[in-house]
Protein backbone atom coordinates (compact mmCIF):
# COMPACT_ATOMS: atom_id res chain seq x y z
CA UNK A 1 0.00 0.00 0.00
CA UNK A 2 3.12 2.29 0.80
CA UNK A 3 4.51 1.24 -2.47
CA UNK A 4 1.56 2.00 -4.02
CA UNK A 5 0.79 5.37 -2.36
CA UNK A 6 4.11 5.96 -3.17
CA UNK A 7 4.01 5.93 -6.87
CA UNK A 8 0.77 7.24 -6.97
CA UNK A 9 2.72 10.55 -5.95
CA UNK A 10 5.61 10.43 -7.74
CA UNK A 11 3.28 9.98 -11.12
CA UNK A 12 1.03 12.86 -9.37
CA UNK A 13 4.47 14.79 -8.77
CA UNK A 14 5.48 14.35 -12.91
CA UNK A 15 1.75 15.44 -13.68
CA UNK A 16 2.16 18.54 -11.84
CA UNK A 17 5.89 19.53 -13.09
CA UNK A 18 4.46 18.42 -16.82
CA UNK A 19 1.78 21.37 -16.26
CA UNK A 20 4.03 23.80 -14.58
CA UNK A 21 6.61 23.41 -17.61
CA UNK A 22 7.43 26.35 -19.83
CA UNK A 23 6.95 25.10 -23.38
CA UNK A 24 9.56 25.90 -25.54
CA UNK A 25 10.53 25.33 -29.16
CA UNK A 26 14.15 24.99 -30.11
CA UNK A 27 15.39 26.35 -33.44
CA UNK A 28 18.69 25.10 -34.08
CA UNK A 29 21.55 24.53 -36.72
CA UNK A 30 23.16 21.53 -34.58
CA UNK A 31 25.97 22.21 -33.95
CA UNK A 32 28.39 21.05 -30.90
CA UNK A 33 26.45 23.99 -28.33
CA UNK A 34 23.36 23.23 -30.43
CA UNK A 35 23.42 19.16 -29.06
CA UNK A 36 24.66 20.53 -25.42
CA UNK A 37 21.57 22.79 -25.30
CA UNK A 38 19.11 20.44 -26.29
CA UNK A 39 19.80 17.66 -24.21
CA UNK A 40 20.25 20.12 -21.67
CA UNK A 41 16.14 21.21 -22.16
CA UNK A 42 15.38 17.79 -22.64
CA UNK A 43 16.37 16.73 -19.36
CA UNK A 44 14.92 19.81 -17.57
CA UNK A 45 11.65 19.59 -15.83
CA UNK A 46 11.44 23.41 -16.15
CA UNK A 47 11.19 22.92 -19.70
CA UNK A 48 8.21 21.42 -22.19
CA UNK A 49 9.85 21.45 -25.48
CA UNK A 50 7.13 21.15 -28.18
CA UNK A 51 9.57 20.99 -31.02
CA UNK A 52 12.97 21.48 -32.62
CA UNK A 53 13.00 23.19 -36.31
CA UNK A 54 16.05 23.30 -37.52
CA UNK A 55 17.75 26.11 -39.77
CA UNK A 56 20.81 25.97 -41.84
CA UNK A 57 23.93 27.45 -39.89
CA UNK A 58 26.89 25.46 -38.51
CA UNK A 59 25.57 22.91 -41.03
CA UNK A 60 23.49 22.83 -44.27
CA UNK A 61 19.99 22.06 -43.63
CA UNK A 62 19.42 18.79 -44.58
CA UNK A 63 22.73 18.05 -42.12
CA UNK A 64 21.28 19.55 -39.15
CA UNK A 65 17.99 17.74 -39.56
CA UNK A 66 19.87 14.69 -39.57
CA UNK A 67 21.91 15.68 -36.41
CA UNK A 68 18.47 16.98 -34.67
CA UNK A 69 16.80 13.82 -35.02
CA UNK A 70 19.43 11.67 -33.72
CA UNK A 71 19.99 13.55 -30.72
CA UNK A 72 16.67 13.38 -30.11
CA UNK A 73 16.91 9.71 -30.79
CA UNK A 74 19.23 9.44 -28.67
CA UNK A 75 17.56 11.03 -25.57
CA UNK A 76 14.58 8.60 -26.49
CA UNK A 77 12.02 11.28 -27.55
CA UNK A 78 10.20 10.56 -30.30
CA UNK A 79 7.65 12.56 -28.90
CA UNK A 80 9.23 15.82 -29.68
CA UNK A 81 8.35 16.95 -33.12
CA UNK A 82 11.35 17.67 -35.61
CA UNK A 83 11.13 19.91 -38.20
CA UNK A 84 13.41 21.05 -41.04
CA UNK A 85 12.78 24.87 -42.10
CA UNK A 86 15.00 27.19 -44.35
CA UNK A 87 17.60 25.90 -46.51
CA UNK A 88 19.55 28.96 -47.34
CA UNK A 89 20.12 32.98 -45.57
CA UNK A 90 17.83 35.23 -47.15
CA UNK A 91 19.81 37.19 -48.39
CA UNK A 92 23.50 36.00 -48.16
CA UNK A 93 25.40 32.56 -49.10
CA UNK A 94 25.38 30.13 -46.03
CA UNK A 95 28.93 30.14 -44.05
CA UNK A 96 28.97 26.93 -42.84
CA UNK A 97 31.26 26.24 -39.11
CA UNK A 98 32.89 22.76 -39.51
CA UNK A 99 35.87 24.03 -38.31
CA UNK A 100 34.60 24.75 -34.65
CA UNK A 101 31.72 21.66 -34.72
CA UNK A 102 33.38 18.78 -36.53
CA UNK A 103 32.52 17.30 -40.26
CA UNK A 104 29.28 16.80 -39.12
CA UNK A 105 28.67 19.08 -37.05
CA UNK A 106 28.76 16.94 -33.95
CA UNK A 107 32.45 16.64 -33.23
CA UNK A 108 32.95 13.71 -35.85
CA UNK A 109 30.64 11.55 -33.13
CA UNK A 110 28.91 8.83 -35.44
CA UNK A 111 25.62 8.35 -33.30
CA UNK A 112 23.45 5.24 -34.86
CA UNK A 113 20.77 6.11 -37.22
CA UNK A 114 17.85 7.69 -36.08
CA UNK A 115 14.57 6.09 -34.64
CA UNK A 116 12.49 9.27 -34.66
CA UNK A 117 11.53 10.49 -38.13
CA UNK A 118 11.16 14.34 -39.12
CA UNK A 119 7.35 16.10 -39.35
CA UNK A 120 6.77 17.33 -42.67
CA UNK A 121 5.84 20.56 -41.72
CA UNK A 122 7.80 23.46 -42.60
CA UNK A 123 9.53 24.75 -39.66
CA UNK A 124 8.53 28.10 -39.86
CA UNK A 125 4.94 27.40 -40.62
CA UNK A 126 5.02 24.91 -37.60
CA UNK A 127 6.37 27.90 -35.34
CA UNK A 128 3.28 29.87 -36.47
CA UNK A 129 0.82 27.12 -35.92
CA UNK A 130 2.12 26.26 -32.06
CA UNK A 131 2.29 29.71 -30.97
CA UNK A 132 -1.55 29.74 -32.10
CA UNK A 133 -1.74 26.51 -30.46
CA UNK A 134 -0.76 27.85 -26.86
CA UNK A 135 -1.09 31.49 -27.25
CA UNK A 136 0.92 33.29 -24.72
CA UNK A 137 2.25 29.97 -23.46
CA UNK A 138 5.29 29.50 -26.06
CA UNK A 139 8.96 30.58 -25.42
CA UNK A 140 10.95 30.26 -28.73
CA UNK A 141 14.57 29.80 -28.45
CA UNK A 142 16.49 30.46 -31.42
CA UNK A 143 20.13 29.18 -30.99
CA UNK A 144 20.95 29.53 -34.96
CA UNK A 145 20.87 31.91 -37.36
CA UNK A 146 17.38 33.88 -37.30
CA UNK A 147 16.21 32.76 -40.68
CA UNK A 148 13.14 30.68 -39.63
CA UNK A 149 11.68 32.88 -37.02
CA UNK A 150 11.99 36.04 -39.90
CA UNK A 151 10.45 33.80 -42.55
CA UNK A 152 7.38 33.48 -39.53
CA UNK A 153 6.88 36.88 -38.25
CA UNK A 154 6.82 37.69 -42.33
CA UNK A 155 4.70 35.09 -43.23
CA UNK A 156 1.87 35.95 -39.95
CA UNK A 157 2.73 39.18 -37.51
CA UNK A 158 0.00 38.27 -35.35
CA UNK A 159 2.11 35.29 -33.79
CA UNK A 160 4.06 38.22 -32.30
CA UNK A 161 2.46 39.39 -29.16
CA UNK A 162 1.18 35.81 -28.90
CA UNK A 163 4.67 34.34 -28.36
CA UNK A 164 5.55 34.47 -24.24
CA UNK A 165 9.40 34.92 -24.64
CA UNK A 166 11.93 34.99 -27.05
CA UNK A 167 15.20 34.24 -25.93
CA UNK A 168 17.94 34.13 -28.86
CA UNK A 169 21.54 33.16 -28.80
CA UNK A 170 23.30 35.63 -30.84
CA UNK A 171 24.63 39.04 -31.26
CA UNK A 172 27.43 41.07 -28.74
CA UNK A 173 27.43 44.79 -27.33
CA UNK A 174 30.91 44.20 -27.27
CA UNK A 175 32.65 42.95 -30.38
CA UNK A 176 32.01 40.06 -32.64
CA UNK A 177 33.40 36.24 -32.38
CA UNK A 178 33.41 36.22 -36.47
CA UNK A 179 35.43 39.90 -36.60
CA UNK A 180 35.76 42.68 -34.81
CA UNK A 181 32.26 43.49 -34.75
CA UNK A 182 29.75 40.39 -35.49
CA UNK A 183 28.50 37.27 -34.36
CA UNK A 184 28.04 34.43 -35.72
CA UNK A 185 24.41 33.81 -36.38
CA UNK A 186 23.57 37.45 -36.78
CA UNK A 187 26.30 37.29 -39.33
CA UNK A 188 25.02 34.50 -41.13
CA UNK A 189 21.98 36.28 -41.76
CA UNK A 190 21.88 39.79 -40.64
CA UNK A 191 18.06 40.58 -42.68
CA UNK A 192 16.40 37.75 -40.98
CA UNK A 193 18.10 39.02 -37.30
CA UNK A 194 16.91 42.96 -38.28
CA UNK A 195 13.32 41.59 -39.03
CA UNK A 196 13.36 39.61 -35.35
CA UNK A 197 14.69 42.44 -33.61
CA UNK A 198 12.23 44.60 -34.95
CA UNK A 199 9.12 42.69 -34.75
CA UNK A 200 7.56 44.56 -32.13
CA UNK A 201 8.44 42.08 -28.89
CA UNK A 202 11.26 42.13 -26.55
CA UNK A 203 13.91 39.78 -27.36
CA UNK A 204 15.93 38.70 -25.01
CA UNK A 205 19.65 38.49 -26.32
CA UNK A 206 22.17 35.86 -24.81
CA UNK A 207 25.15 37.29 -26.74
CA UNK A 208 28.84 36.10 -27.85
CA UNK A 209 30.03 38.30 -25.21
CA UNK A 210 28.59 36.44 -22.55
CA UNK A 211 29.16 33.08 -23.58
CA UNK A 212 32.17 33.47 -24.29
CA UNK A 213 32.84 34.15 -20.43
CA UNK A 214 30.76 31.20 -19.46
CA UNK A 215 33.04 28.67 -20.40
CA UNK A 216 33.34 24.55 -19.87
CA UNK A 217 36.64 23.86 -18.93
CA UNK A 218 38.99 20.33 -18.72
CA UNK A 219 38.25 20.21 -14.90
CA UNK A 220 34.05 20.38 -16.09
CA UNK A 221 35.11 18.02 -18.77
CA UNK A 222 36.77 15.54 -15.75
CA UNK A 223 33.40 15.78 -14.00
CA UNK A 224 31.05 14.83 -16.63
CA UNK A 225 33.46 11.43 -17.88
CA UNK A 226 32.56 10.68 -14.03
CA UNK A 227 29.26 9.08 -15.24
CA UNK A 228 28.71 6.73 -18.09
CA UNK A 229 25.36 6.57 -20.32
CA UNK A 230 24.57 7.50 -23.21
CA UNK A 231 24.08 11.02 -23.09
CA UNK A 232 26.69 11.34 -21.02
CA UNK A 233 29.40 10.00 -22.59
CA UNK A 234 28.16 12.15 -25.92
CA UNK A 235 27.72 14.87 -24.42
CA UNK A 236 31.34 14.02 -22.69
CA UNK A 237 33.05 13.24 -26.32
CA UNK A 238 31.70 17.02 -28.02
CA UNK A 239 32.66 18.86 -24.93
CA UNK A 240 36.59 17.40 -25.58
CA UNK A 241 36.70 17.93 -29.09
CA UNK A 242 34.90 21.68 -27.85
CA UNK A 243 37.49 22.03 -25.56
CA UNK A 244 40.56 21.01 -27.25
CA UNK A 245 39.46 23.10 -30.24
CA UNK A 246 38.83 26.03 -27.55
CA UNK A 247 42.11 25.69 -26.29
CA UNK A 248 43.80 26.01 -29.42
CA UNK A 249 41.95 29.00 -30.42
CA UNK A 250 43.89 30.73 -27.15
CA UNK A 251 40.67 30.38 -24.52
CA UNK A 252 40.41 28.67 -21.48
CA UNK A 253 37.87 26.44 -22.45
CA UNK A 254 34.52 26.07 -24.56
CA UNK A 255 32.21 28.74 -24.40
CA UNK A 256 28.55 27.88 -23.85
CA UNK A 257 27.02 29.75 -25.92
CA UNK A 258 24.05 27.92 -26.78
CA UNK A 259 23.06 26.12 -23.74
CA UNK A 260 23.00 29.50 -22.17
CA UNK A 261 19.91 30.55 -23.78
CA UNK A 262 18.41 27.35 -22.73
CA UNK A 263 19.35 27.84 -19.01
CA UNK A 264 18.09 31.30 -19.11
CA UNK A 265 14.59 30.36 -19.78
CA UNK A 266 15.45 27.24 -16.62
CA UNK A 267 16.39 29.54 -14.38
CA UNK A 268 16.30 33.41 -15.05
CA UNK A 269 18.36 34.34 -11.82
CA UNK A 270 21.74 32.87 -13.63
CA UNK A 271 21.65 36.22 -15.84
CA UNK A 272 21.73 40.31 -15.65
CA UNK A 273 19.51 41.65 -18.32
CA UNK A 274 19.70 44.78 -19.41
CA UNK A 275 16.66 47.02 -21.40
CA UNK A 276 17.83 48.23 -24.03
CA UNK A 277 17.36 49.59 -27.91
CA UNK A 278 19.32 47.03 -29.88
CA UNK A 279 19.67 47.58 -33.70
CA UNK A 280 21.00 45.01 -36.67
CA UNK A 281 23.87 46.35 -38.71
CA UNK A 282 22.96 45.19 -42.29
CA UNK A 283 25.27 47.35 -44.53
CA UNK A 284 28.53 48.66 -43.28
CA UNK A 285 32.14 48.17 -44.30
CA UNK A 286 33.14 46.65 -41.14
CA UNK A 287 29.99 46.07 -38.99
CA UNK A 288 27.70 44.04 -41.36
CA UNK A 289 25.62 41.65 -38.83
CA UNK A 290 26.92 43.38 -35.86
CA UNK A 291 24.23 44.29 -33.04
CA UNK A 292 24.26 47.94 -32.21
CA UNK A 293 22.78 48.36 -28.56
CA UNK A 294 22.31 51.88 -27.23
CA UNK A 295 23.39 51.73 -23.23
CA UNK A 296 21.85 55.17 -22.68
CA UNK A 297 18.95 55.00 -24.26
CA UNK A 298 18.80 58.39 -25.96
CA UNK A 299 19.74 59.62 -29.72
CA UNK A 300 20.84 63.16 -29.71
CA UNK A 301 18.63 65.00 -32.00
CA UNK A 302 20.54 67.88 -33.96
CA UNK A 303 18.91 70.61 -36.29
CA UNK A 304 20.22 72.33 -39.14
CA UNK A 305 21.38 76.32 -37.19
CA UNK A 306 22.48 78.26 -40.32
CA UNK A 307 25.30 76.03 -41.99
CA UNK A 308 25.95 73.16 -39.27
CA UNK A 309 23.86 71.16 -37.14
CA UNK A 310 23.31 71.93 -33.69
CA UNK A 311 22.40 69.25 -30.84
CA UNK A 312 18.89 70.70 -29.62
CA UNK A 313 18.36 67.38 -27.27
CA UNK A 314 17.65 63.73 -26.77
CA UNK A 315 15.75 61.75 -28.60
CA UNK A 316 14.69 58.66 -26.37
CA UNK A 317 14.96 55.47 -27.87
CA UNK A 318 11.88 52.03 -27.27
CA UNK A 319 13.95 49.23 -25.96
CA UNK A 320 13.77 46.00 -27.84
CA UNK A 321 15.70 43.94 -26.35
CA UNK A 322 16.50 42.52 -22.94
CA UNK A 323 20.38 42.16 -23.19
CA UNK A 324 22.05 39.78 -21.14
CA UNK A 325 25.05 41.57 -19.85
CA UNK A 326 26.63 39.05 -17.13
CA UNK A 327 25.96 35.06 -16.24
CA UNK A 328 26.64 33.85 -13.20
CA UNK A 329 29.33 30.94 -15.03
CA UNK A 330 30.25 28.35 -12.16
CA UNK A 331 26.35 27.59 -11.48
CA UNK A 332 25.40 27.57 -14.85
CA UNK A 333 28.02 25.33 -15.50
CA UNK A 334 27.21 23.20 -12.57
CA UNK A 335 23.46 23.13 -13.31
CA UNK A 336 24.51 21.78 -16.93
CA UNK A 337 26.65 18.85 -15.54
CA UNK A 338 24.10 18.03 -13.07
CA UNK A 339 21.02 18.06 -15.40
CA UNK A 340 23.13 16.21 -18.34
CA UNK A 341 24.09 13.64 -15.67
CA UNK A 342 20.23 13.13 -14.95
CA UNK A 343 20.38 14.70 -11.40
CA1 LIG B 1 23.68 27.07 -32.68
Amino acid sequence: MLGFLASFFLVAAAVANAESAQRVIIDTDPGVDDAMAILLALNSPELKVEALTVVPGNVEGKQGLENALKIVSLAGRCDVIVAGGAQHPLNQKLITAQYWHGANGLAGVDLPAPKCKADARFGPDLIIEMVHKYPHELTLIPVGPLTNIALAVSKDPSIVPLVKHIVIMGGSITGGNVNGAAEANIYNDPEAAAIVFNAGWMVTMVGSDVGERTLFTRKDLTDLQEQHGPETDFIAKLADFYVTRSEKSGYTGAAMYDPLAVATEIDPTLVTLKDMHVDVETKGEFTRGETVGNRMGYDEKNVLRGDHYEIDGLMPLRPNARVCTNADADRFVRLFISRIKGK
